[in-house]
């Protein structure tokens, strides 16, 4: 019999045939770990270019700290379907690199006269003078790859977490954490040298600091980065009026993980005219920080520039078309008497979380579920109830209309319960689902048809 490894490996053969695609909230990426989100737009698409965090196995990584061997690429129109476009760099096929150091540690990605460059840090080979970590570029005709590594690392540069930002004048410039401290230098036009050399970004809170992100906003440069100001990380910023600073401390922007992941890394975008937080918590690895998820949230900007605090959400950014399988686990909201959110399988967490509906009266809400236009005539939902039981889907907005209700058949197994729709609905709503009879029910995922 085919075991869920051996599917999991064909799957990953065919990725470079056919992408795959997840249909998720937050965190983004649910069959595989992510870390540290760089998130771009190119053309007219956001690709996220993460680290990718793999468990430690018998002589690969080093055990209770991060593995990763390589990075894949993702994108996604609507932030709610993400393809994977597969592995774009690997440790084994950079030439300076050590390939067996399972430290390739987070990445960024720049566009520049319709060239892709992608920095990333790794290890040297162990070469007289070369210590720590280095940081290539490799690069590519489209923003998925293929990816080119260059021969040698970019000289001058030790340490981690790169970051590009190419001014309104052309002007590129390279971030970086480590020999101590936060630093930045000017790019060449050919993105790959150095064009002066390294300074340090002064005035930032004392502490441990790391993964630089710069973006530049109505004049504002904003210089923003995790800090350790209490026991984990939080991300904070400072603004300038200059992409080199000085910067000025103004304020967080998403305090400490509430799950306790140490470690939180960011980018921030606009998108169609939105602002986003891309950043990382350990949701499917709650008991192992170091396998982490990366995450996207809305941002908003206060009238003088100041940003708003992020804070977490489940539901995320996207909107979800209504005939997807919708995860309402990843909540907007939900009656903590009476519902909870679970894992499907603590033996595999890629399954991913059911909401388990305790007694009657227990809801959870999830926003933004794209009807359309009012064709979908009818509900399926993947439940299971014991003794059975009956839900009910309503419209939360505007006026808390009944769409269907839903007899869950007693049982021990997932059922795919259907119902026809009682009222027609359209465009986006916010979908509440609630126990109203019997109970308890656990449901996966609603789907409309
Ligand atoms: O992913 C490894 C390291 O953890 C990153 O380089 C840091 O920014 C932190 O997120």
């Amino acid at each position: 019999m085919m075991k869920r490894r051996d599917t999991v490996r064909i799957a990953l053969g065919l990725m470079f045939l056919f992408p795959s695609v997840s249909r998720s909230q937050n965190p983004l990426i649910t069959d595989q770990f992510t870390a540290d989100p760089t998130a771009r737009v190119f053309q007219g698409k956001v690709f996220v270019y993460p680290s990718h965090d793999i468990p430690v196995e018998p002589g690969k990584g080093r055990p209770g700290w991060f593995c990763m061997a390589d990075y894949h690429v993702f994108s996604s129109e609507n932030l709610s379907d993400w393809t994977d476009h597969g592995v774009i760099v690997s440790q084994k096929k950079v030439p300076w690199a050590d390939s067996s150091a399972y430290s390739m540690w987070a990445p960024d990605c720049v566009e520049r006269n319709g060239k892709y460059y992608f920095y990333f840090p790794a290890p040297a080979r162990v070469k007289e003078g070369r210590r720590g970590m280095s940081i290539g570029v490799a690069v590519s005709d489209s923003p998925s790859g293929p990816f080119t590594p260059e021969p040698e690392p970019i000289a001058g540069v030790g340490g981690i977490d790169p970051n590009v930002f190419i001014d309104k004048d052309g002007q590129a410039y390279l971030y970086w954490a480590g020999m101590g401290a936060m630093s930045a230098a000017k790019l060449k036009d050919n993105m790959t040298e150095l064009a002066t050399e390294r300074q340090v970004i002064q005035d930032l809170p004392k502490g441990m600091k790391e993964g630089p992100f710069v973006f530049e906003r109505n004049g504002i440069y904003y210089f923003t980065y995790p800090h350790v100001e209490n026991k984990i990380e939080r991300l904070e910023y400072a603004v300038g009026d200059n992409p080199l600073g000085p910067f000025q401390f103004k304020g967080v922007i998403m305090d400490e993980s509430p799950t306790g992941c140490w470690t939180n890394h960011h980018s921030v975008l606009e998108y169609k005219g939105q602002w986003f937080l891309f950043y990382h918590h350990n949701d499917l690895s709650p008991h192992f920080d170091k396998n982490r998820s990366i995450r996207a949230d809305s941002l908003f900007f206060e009238p003088d520039g100041s940003i708003r605090k992020v804070v977490p959400t489940l539901r995320g950014a996207g909107i979800t078309p209504a005939d997807r399988k919708i995860q309402i686990d990843r909540h907007t909201a939900l009656d903590t008497s009476g519902a909870s959110i679970a894992f499907l399988d603590t033996s595999d967490r890629f399954l991913g979380w059911k909401t388990e509906l305790r007694k009657p009266g227990a809801w959870i809400r999830y926003n933004s579920v794209d009807f359309g236009t009012a064709g979908f005539g009818s509900v399926v939902v993947c439940a299971v109830s014991e003794s059975g039981g009956t839900v009910e889907i309503r419209s939360c907005n505007p006026d808390g209309r009944l769409i269907a209700r839903v007899t869950v058949s007693p049982g021990p197994d997932w059922t795919l319960a259907q119902s026809a729709l009682a009222n027609r609905t359209s465009g986006v709503r916010n979908v509440c689902v609630s126990l109203i009879q019997g109970g308890p029910v656990a449901v996966d995922w609603i789907r409309f048809e």
